[in-house]
């Protein structure tokens, strides 16, 4: 378990990271020199997904321009070329979650298509009355797939509280872990109010009592370290394109013994050892789950991604959001008339709020006239919205490019709201 001198220790780490050259950094992303109506862009929408960096780009692009072809199945050059590019970005994966073997990671699409995968894979053993416990603050993806699972087997979905600041009742949470709860699955990072979950302790409370936890890490990993061996969970789930790298491709990883015991989630090309009219028998781990041709050129690029945020520095953009996020809370709450959703004692990176007079979606389109891109709506997570008694929220989302200067824009385009409305 952490101690408080664990936590100083660790906030004294992150205090002590080199600051990020913001100046330096933002040239290195060629949307951002955009105009949008005139006015310079000011990206503040990046929970959605975050903008790329040019060596993102270019190793894309030289991808198809250079390695295409299709992997671990030719013996010609190429092939052999793109299946050591793919190959290679699956150690980058297993570095910078310090997962203990490359078995253990599995290319998928994205968070979602990673949770439904465990769902539908490993939800196949739940029972008609076992439960799976989520919490009140996730993602559709990890509501919705444990619903299917539960439609399919009989098992049943329960939902731990959050209280009024958007933190989990942890007394709450253990006291929904029974006998029969058969999986945990919660946030680490919420999208819709920025808390950061205990999943430390969450996983501890939950391995007590032999249940194993997936986390989904869709926010987290471009804004927190990883490492799933110390935090100890079964699955974790990410995104490539919150974290800098393509669109279309994603991360599972999960516990190498848990995943031998999984039957295959998709059927086809890649996933088999010998097929037989009679029989079929499936390849190795983590092949078993990457069946058909995959985004190859995506995962070569988010190994791009990753060696380009592992060069910032974690830590650094950490730091660095965490600065702002103090700044941007600081403003919203010296302004008369806005509420702010998610008040938890650890957040990062995302700012959630809705304004007395305005309607978030006539925010979002006076925000955008000045040139500021937030994300206004329910934000996939419509159980916090009814939580909070809202019918959407205004969300501005802070990534390593972000600089104190367009917080100032995004407060003066509000304040703009707020007079235009009253
Ligand atoms: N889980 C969380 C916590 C998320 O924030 C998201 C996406 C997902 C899962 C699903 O990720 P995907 O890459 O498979 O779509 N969240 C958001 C958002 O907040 N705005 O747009 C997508």
């Amino acid at each position: 378990m952490k101690t408080a001198a664990d936590e100083l220790a660790a906030l004294r780490h992150v205090a002590s990271a080199p600051p990020l050259d913001v100046a330096r950094l933002r040239r290195d992303f060629p949307i951002l020199r955009q105009s949008v109506h005139g006015k310079p862009l000011v990206y503040l929408d990046n929970a959605a997904t975050s903008q790329k960096p040019q060596c993102v780009i270019d190793c894309e692009a030289r991808y198809y321009a250079e390695l295409n072809a299709n992997i671990h199945r030719g013996v010609h050059t190429l092939s052999q070329r793109a299946t050591e590019g793919y190959e290679a970005a699956r150690d980058a994966v297993r570095r910078f979650i310090n997962a203990a073997r490359r078995e253990e990671i599995v290319f998928v699409r994205g968070t979602t298509e990673a949770i439904n995968l465990v769902a539908a894979s490993y939800g196949q053993r739940f029972q008609a009355g076992d439960e799976i416990l989520v919490t009140e603050m996730e993602h559709h993806s990890n509501i919705v797939p444990w619903q299917l699972a539960c439609e399919h087997t009989g098992a049943l979905l329960q939902v731990a509280p959050i209280d009024d600041a958007g933190e989990l009742m942890l007394e709450e949470f253990e006291r929904l872990l029974g006998p029969r709860t058969k999986l945990v699955a919660l946030t680490h990072l919420s999208n819709a109010l920025g808390t950061i979950n205990p999943v430390q302790r969450v996983i501890e409370l939950a391995h007590a009592r032999g249940i194993p936890v997936l986390v989904d890490g869709a926010q987290a990993a471009a804004h927190l370290e990883v490492d799933v061996q110390a935090l100890d969970c079964d699955f974790y789930a990410f995104s490539g394109h919150k974290l800098y790298g393509p669109t279309g491709v994603g991360v599972l990883y999960g516990k190498q013994a848990l995943l031998e015991a999984m039957p295959p989630y998709q059927g086809g090309g890649d996933m088999i050892r010998q097929v037989t009219f009679r029989k079929t028998t499936y390849n190795d781990l983590p092949y078993k789950f990457e069946a058909g041709t995959p985004n190859v050129a995506g995962v070569v690029a988010l190994g791009a991604a990753i060696e380009y945020v592992s060069g910032v520095g974690l830590e650094a953009i950490a730091a660095h959001e965490r600065e702002l996020l103090t700044y941007a809370t600081a403003q919203a709450c010296a302004t008369p008339g806005l509420r702010l959703i998610g008040t938890a004692k650890h957040k990062a990176s995302i700012l959630s709020f809705v304004l007395d007079s305005v309607h978030p979606h006539d925010v979002g389109t006076i925000l955008d006239y000045e040139g500021v891109a937030v994300r206004t709506g329910h934000h996939c997570a419509m159980p916090v919205m009814e939580r909070y008694g809202v019918p959407a929220t205004v969300r501005a989302s802070f990534a390593a490019y972000n600089t104190h200067g367009e917080v100032d824009t995004l407060f003066g385009a509000v304040r703009k709201a707020l007079e235009v409305f009253r």
